[in-house]
């Protein structure tokens, strides 16, 4: 890729689209097969409509160190089960690199993991800066009833590591409880699937 020259990109807060965006990621339910809690919850409804969880919307640049991807995701509403939609989460491949996520539109939180299994979670709602820290595994949460829109930040060096989550997932999860988002651990067997 030739080198990246000075540029504005324009996030339309209405669409949640970046502009221009060089990759779109679309995920549908039917993408993230087995990641949330309630297997019989998830089965239907990838059988009634199998909805578009997010998206992705990315300016690429070279994957080197010192330059800086720039995305914008668009997570919809909604619950499999108890458990709010949600992204499907990462390390970063190379582990020591943070990011940052500016909530732009909604309500949600970033559930935080570190490597020896201890989950936390922050805020993400508009105005708000999530940092996510060094060597985190990191998911976002729509606990709201519109979508969740926020911008995120990270080295292009760093790199996805979804192996590692679709192996022992993360060791608690964002449920509906008495009708407030909860965090909530999971007994270490149902994380080792
Ligand atoms: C944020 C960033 C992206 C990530 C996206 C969706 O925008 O962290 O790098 O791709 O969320 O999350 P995931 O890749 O875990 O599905
Ligand atoms: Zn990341």
């Amino acid at each position: 890729m030739s080198a990246i020259q000075p540029l504005n990109l324009v996030v339309d807060i209405a669409s949640g689209r970046l502009e221009p965006a060089t990759t779109v990621v679309t995920r549908r339910l039917s993408d993230m097969r087995g990641m949330y809690a309630d297997a019989a919850a998830e089965a239907a409804l990838i059988e009634r409509d199998d909805s578009v969880v997010y998206e992705v919307f990315q300016y690429d640049v070279p994957e080197e160190t010192g330059q800086l991807f720039v995305c914008t995701t668009v997570l919809e509403p909604g619950r499999v089960g108890d458990e709010y939609f949600m992204t499907k989460g990462h390390y970063h491949r190379v582990r020591d690199r943070a990011e940052v996520y500016y909530g732009l539109r909604g309500e949600g939180q970033v559930v935080l993991m570190t490597e020896d299994g201890r989950c936390s979670s922050v805020e993400l709602r508009p105005g708000v800066v999530a940092y996510v820290p060094p060597c985190y595994a990191h998911r976002t949460v729509n606990t709201g009833s519109g979508e969740l829109v926020f911008l995120a930040v990270y080295p292009g060096d760093a790199g996805h590591d979804y192996e590692s989550i679709e192996r022992s997932g993360f060791s608690a999860r964002v449920l509906e409880y008495n009708g407030s988002p909860t965090l909530v651990e999971q007994e270490p067997s149902e994380g080792s699937r």
